[in-house]
């Protein structure tokens, strides 16, 4: 049995064209379905229905033998005992410093003032803030990020944009690029091993499906 973690939303739809070509195709959706464990044309593949942040634990620990999972989770997470063999270019979008519309922030950077920054990417953050060697005090949110500097609570933020839709929204402007950011296929090093032929197989399909 193979099993693959998966998270729903936007990369189990971008996911399902790459499973396509390995000739796999699940037979449950997971937005109408409550099941946590999904069937598949191929009796030996299943997929288990995790969030996203989950992805790397579970193919970590063995509960799944591979997931799909962004860049900016699997860094903030740790690569401890995963395999990561091909970025397959899906789910894309950039992490990035923004602040309200009406602040000066190079001004703030320049002054070398201690900048509050509300992020769910800790990591991320502290590296990034660190090698600029601007000081950071970080809170750590878990959504919404957005809400922070609205609300007199940080100074920026540090969160994934897409269109750049949501930030406009909400009356902030991206002032740094810190990472392009697109999903990953992990592997737990063990499974590699010990079911090898039916992993690389599914790998090596991704790999040609990527052109
Ligand atoms: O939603 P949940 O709390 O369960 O988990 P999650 O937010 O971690 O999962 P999900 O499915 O939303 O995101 C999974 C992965 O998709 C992320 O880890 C990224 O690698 C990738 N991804 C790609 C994105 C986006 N694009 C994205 N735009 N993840 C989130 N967003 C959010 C962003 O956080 C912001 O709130 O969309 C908003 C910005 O979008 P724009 O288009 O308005 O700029
Ligand atoms: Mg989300």
């Amino acid at each position: 049995m193979i099993t693959i973690a998966l998270s729903k939303g936007r990369i189990f739809e971008e996911t399902l064209p790459l499973l396509k070509a390995a000739g796999i195709e699940v037979l449950e959706d997971p937005e109408k379905s409550r099941k946590l464990i999904l069937t598949t044309n191929q009796p030996d593949v299943r997929v288990l229905v995790v969030r996203a942040t989950d992805v790397p634990t579970y193919v970590q620990y063995g509960g799944a033998d591979m997931g799909i999972t962004g860049k900016d989770t699997l860094l903030e997470h740790g690569s401890q005992g995963l395999y990561q063999p091909l970025d397959l270019q899906i789910a894309k979008c950039r992490i990035s410093v923004a602040v309200r519309s009406d602040v000066d922030y190079a001004n703030m950077v320049k002054k070398g003032s201690r900048l509050t920054v509300a992020t769910k990417y800790v990591a991320i953050s502290r590296e990034f803030f660190a090698t600029k060697g601007v000081h950071v005090d970080l809170i750590k949110l878990y959504g919404s990020m957005e809400l922070a500097p609205l609300v007199g609570m940080a100074d920026a933020i540090v969160d994934l944009v897409s269109t750049g839709n949501t930030l406009k929204a909400n009356h902030l402007v991206e002032v740094e690029h810190i990472m392009d950011i697109s999903s990953r296929l992990v592997v737990n090093q063990a499974a590699l091993k010990l079911k090898q032929a039916p992993i690389r197989r599914i790998m090596d399909a991704f790999e040609s499906a990527l052109g």
